[in-house]
């Protein structure tokens, strides 16, 4: 196992004369091995690790300058949303969201400004699947760059790097790490000038994270692919659970075989993923919110990718930061439950649902 280099700075033998590493924010041996094995999951030349999710995407954002035009998907994580708007807005970045489930709509938006496409697929909270392949060829045609958020689906469902994205993200707090114990953030690129940029960015700024993080996030990755085996199973057995229930009226999972982007997820994707969403009948909020309290095995909280299953309310929770007429218009609203399937027995799960929506 990489040991945990609990360090901060490495002995040189004369000025300058180091042996490989020098300062922690520069390069640490744990976080280096965690480098190593992200790019390695999601097929790409270059890892990056950094304090969270929204501080790699903050990384990506620096590579950019005011008036710079960004292309983001409409239904996207509230912090997202919001370190664009009331972060990089202010620095003189223009943010479009669009929704992308035809990404033509993407075309009809694309100035000579526009420098950078953002793409999160599967979406969070509305479970949107967007065809990773057709965006790269419209980024292509344009030269923009094309950064995907794959936090929603693992590298083990899919790989953006091999669909032609140029960096690929993951709030690896969720399912990269697993075990609902760390925060931390990932970028992965092929170009190694890219590469170069990013590096330069990650020590210059300094969002990086610690060698205890890293090594726990490394220790997650390895169970991944049998983590996602049972949250994919998991979550289609509660997707069909809910669907059939006549006191929910709309169940979000790109499983089901009417759901807009099935072809595109069958082809895009291994498999169908941990996460969906759900309207109550009548999209009743006080139904939503009594739901929510009454689980007992799934927990109330915000994140999601762990182990353990967690139901969330987009609404007040995670998705608190977008305006309600804007979140609304993506599909968030008030009477919306997410959860985070875990890989509990999903009897178990299904038991718990049942006796709270009853
Ligand atoms: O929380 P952090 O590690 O900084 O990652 C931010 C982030 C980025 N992208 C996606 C798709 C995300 O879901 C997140 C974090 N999301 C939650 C905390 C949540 O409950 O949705």
């Amino acid at each position: 196992m990489p040991p945990i280099y609990q360090t901060s700075t490495y002995a040189q033998i004369t000025p300058g004369g180091h042996q490989g590493f020098e300062y922690s924010r520069t390069h640490n041996p744990t976080r280096q091995a965690l480098e190593k094995a992200l790019a390695s999951i999601e097929a790409g030349n270059y890892g990056f690790a950094f304090g969270s999710g929204l501080a790699a995407m903050d990384a990506v954002l620096k590579l950019l300058k005011p008036g710079d035009e960004i292309i983001s998907t409409n239904d996207l994580y509230g912090g997202s949303y919001r370190l664009f708007t009331k972060i990089f807005e202010d620095f003189g970045l223009k943010f479009q969201f669009v929704g992308m489930n035809d990404p033509q709509n993407i075309t009809a938006v694309v100035s000579e400004k526009t420098k950078l496409i953002w793409v999160e697929t599967p979406t969070n909270p509305m479970m949107n699947v967007i065809d990773i392949q057709a965006v790269a060829a419209i980024a292509k045609k344009h030269n923009i760059l094309l950064a995907v958020d794959n936090t929603f689906a693992s590298p083990y469902l899919q790989q953006p790097l091999t669909l032609g994205a140029d960096i690929v993200m993951h709030s690896a707090t969720k399912y990269l790490a697993g075990h609902s114990d760390v925060v931390l953030g990932s970028l992965v690129v092929n170009d190694s000038e890219l590469a170069e940029r990013i590096g330069f960015i990650q020590n210059a700024s300094g969002a990086i994270c610690g060698p205890m993080d890293s090594f726990l996030t490394l220790r997650g990755i390895k169970t991944l692919h049998v983590r996602m085996q049972r949250h994919c199973e998991n979550a289609a057995a509660i997707a069909h659970f809910l669907h059939q229930h006549p006191k929910i009226e709309k169940v979000n999972w790109p499983g089901f075989d009417f759901h807009p982007n099935h072809e595109v997820a069958k082809t895009q994707m291994k498999d169908f993923g941990g996460m969906l969403s759900f309207v109550t009948q009548g999209a009743d909020y006080a139904a939503a919110i009594k739901i929510v309290e009454r689980l007992k095995l799934f927990t109330l909280a915000e994140s999601l990718g762990g182990v353990e299953s967690l139901a969330g309310h987009p609404a007040s929770m995670t998705h608190a930061s977008i305006p309600k007429a804007i979140r609304e218009q993506s599909g968030v609203v008030d009477a919306l439950i997410r959860l985070s399937v875990g890989i509990e027995d999903v009897r178990d799960l299904i038991a718990d649902l049942e006796q709270a929506i009853a």
